[in-house]
This record gives structure tokens, C-alpha cells and sequence, in this order.
């Protein structure tokens, strides 16, 4: 089977194991997983910040620093395709009390005119505009990169309106990488960063959220509350370290398999693909038909995949598919449709 379904799939790598069977641990509720603290500050200096704090999941970070930001009844922007919104269980107004305001953009990428046609002016009737949320890649918006000079622009204009910025960078390393930047320099700006280490950079569970000191002695409480203090966690932290410290530089492999992949797409007869969009490691593949049934038929094919909308296929290269061939994809498509 070749699963494209997400790169959540990839497996710890055997130096991962190696490293998780014998790392050294204690309780990191009382601070003492010395495994922990060394990726806690590993992150923090990965991303440019003060301070991490590790957490169990994307979701787990993006909600804590909501948490965190806002109180309830306050308004949060967000892109109105960003995961953040669509995909976490409505979680913004559960957990924070606050309201998100979904802002339509053509790509997935806000503006600075976006952005300020949307914050309304101080009145009695409105609630308190208090963050921004920017995604980097935007998964919906097919991996697409927000690139330096326009994102570093929508947070200045963000903070000059007084909002703090929240960056869901669960693929921040894929826009890095995407761009030949740093990772600092990424996140620069931001107020908080949440970057994924179980996605593309293959550990097994486990995501990273950074800031300044004092937003993350918060967001620790914040993660307590949702039952995040995890003990003995630095089983899960050893093979973080290695995400972050060897990981990265390979995602360059995972965005050339995409692009391969789009490019053999591109003629298969009713399939819309344009490998030009292809910026990272996922390809959208738009059909002229339901994507469902496409879907179990590749399957039969041993393609695994999913959808991103009623006639849209996802698909997503990782390093646990990166020995195929892009062809092999195209001709599961091809039999699929005949
Ligand atoms: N995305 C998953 C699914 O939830 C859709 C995927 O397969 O792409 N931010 C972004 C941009 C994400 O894509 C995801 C996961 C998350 C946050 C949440 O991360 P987890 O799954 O660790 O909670």
C-alpha cells in the first residue's frame, strides 16, 4: 500500500526507538524529565522564542495558545479554511469562550487589507478583536507557503491594530524548507508558534508550542487543565529531539516526490492537477466527478488517500512513501477512473 492519506502516518524512525528505549525521564509535571527540558529549550531555540512547552498534539497546541491569548467573548481572526477552524472540533469557542471570525481569502493567504477590513472599531456591541491566527503551510489551501515578506507584513499590520498573532506551523519546518529559511525566522514576529514533530518530521507523537516566558507559564497551566501534563514524557520528547535535529533537511525530498507526483497527474484524463501549485508536500487533485468512490478505488488500487472536499482528492508525500514512484501513483488514477 502506498498511503498518502496524511504525513500524520510516518512511523518513528529506528533511531528514534533507540533513542526512545533509553531515554532518561522523570515527572515533567514537577519539571523533572530532564528529556523534556532539553527539548523544551531545543524548540525554543529552534523557533526563535523565550520559551516551549511541549503538548500532545497540534490541536493540543493551537487551542492551548488560544487559551492562552484570549478570554471569552473575545473575537479571533482566522482564515476561513484554516485548520484551526475547520478541523478542531470547535474548539476556539468550547475550550477559550471565544468567538472566531472566518475571513475568505482567494489562496489561504491573509492580507494586511484582509486583516484590517475585518477588525471593527471599539464599539459596546462588538466583541474584543484580541488575535490573529495564520497557518504555515495552509493544509486546505494545498500546502501553500506563506512566504517571508507578506507574512512578516500581515503580523506587523496585526500587531499595529493590537492583536497578538498565533502561528498553527504544524508544517512550519515544510515552509522553511520550501523557502531555504530558518525556522526563527519563520516564526519571527509572532507572539506564539505551534510546529508538529509527529507530522513529516516523523515522531510518533507530540508538537511544540513556543513564546515569550510568561505566555508559556500560562499555556502550562492551560495545558494541565486539558489533562496535557504527561508525566514520563520524555519517552516522547527523545524522539522529538531527533525530529527537530535531523528531520528537517530530508522534507525537501517529500516536496520533489509531490511535485513528481502532480506532474505525472497532470495528463491523466479527468483529472485537473496542476503541478505549478505544488509548493510542498501535498498535491490536490480535482476531479470531474465525486471524489468518494475515487477514493475506495484507489484504495483497491493500494493508493491510500483522502478527500479535501466534495470533488477533491488529497494527497500527501512523506518519509514513509519516499521510495515509490511518482508513475505508480498516475496509474492507480488511471485504472481508478477508467
Ligand atoms: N492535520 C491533519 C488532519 O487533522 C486534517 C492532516 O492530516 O493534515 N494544524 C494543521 C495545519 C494541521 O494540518 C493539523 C493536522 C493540525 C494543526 C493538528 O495536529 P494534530 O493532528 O497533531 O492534532
Amino acid at each position: 500500500m502506498i498511503d498518502l492519506r496524511s504525513d500524520t502516518v510516518t512511523r518513528p524512525t529506528d533511531e528514534m526507538r533507540a533513542a526512545m528505549a533509553t531515554a532518561e525521564v522523570g515527572d515533567d509535571v514537577w519539571g523533572d524529565d530532564p528529556t523534556v527540558n532539553r527539548l523544551e529549550a531545543v524548540a525554543a531555540d529552534w523557533l526563535g522564542k523565550e520559551a516551549a512547552l511541549f503538548v500532545a498534539s497540534g490541536t493540543m497546541g493551537n487551542q492551548v495558545a488560544v487559551m492562552t491569548h484570549c478570554r471569552p467573548g473575545d473575537e479571533v481572526l482566522v482564515e476561513a479554511e484554516a485548520h484551526i477552524y475547520w478541523y478542531e472540533v470547535g474548539g476556539i469557542a468550547r475550550l477559550a469562550g471565544a468567538q472566531p471570525r472566518p475571513i475568505r481569502t482567494p489562496d489561504g493567504i491573509l492580507t494586511p487589507e484582509l486583516v484590517r477590513g475585518a477588525v471593527r472599531e471599539e464599539n459596546i456591541h462588538y466583541p474584543t478583536p484580541r488575535l490573529l491566527c495564520l497557518e504555515n503551510t495552509h493544509n486546505r489551501a494545498g500546502g501553500k507557503v506563506h512566504r517571508l515578506p507578506e507574512f512578516r507584513s500581515v503580523v506587523d499590520h496585526a500587531h499595529s491594530m493590537g492583536l497578538k498573532v498565533h502561528l498553527d506551523g504544524a508544517r512550519l519546518a515544510n515552509a522553511a524548507v520550501a523557502q531555504g529559511i530558518p525556522m526563527r525566522e519563520a516564526a519571527a514576529g509572532v507572539d506564539s508558534v505551534m510546529c508538529c514533530l509527529s507530522k513529516g518530521l516523523c515522531a510518533p507523537v507530540g508538537s511544540v508550542l513556543a513564546g515569550t516566558k510568561a505566555f508559556i507559564a500560562e499555556a502550562r497551566r492551560n495545558r494541565k487543565v486539558l489533562g496535557g501534563g504527561m508525566r514520563q514524557a520524555g519517552i516522547l520528547a527523545a524522539a522529538g529531539l531527533i525530529s527537530i535535529e535531523r528531520m528537517t533537511d530530508r522534507l525537501r525530498e517529500d516536496h520533489q516526490l509531490a511535485k513528481e507526483i502532480a506532474e505525472s497527474l497532470a495528463d491523466v484524463p479527468g483529472v485537473l492537477c496542476d503541478p505549478g501549485a505544488v509548493e510542498t508536500n501535498m498535491v490536490q487533485v480535482d476531479l470531474d466527478r465525486p471524489a468518494g468512490p475515487i477514493v475506495d478505488a484507489l484504495a483497491r488500487e493500494g493508493v491510500l488517500c483522502g478527500t479535501s472536499g466534495p470533488t477533491r482528492i488529497r494527497l500527501v508525500t512523506h518519509h514513509d512513501v519516499a521510495g515509490i514512484r511518482a508513475g505508480d501513483v498516475a496509474g492507480a488514477f488511471r485504472a481508478a477512473l477508467a
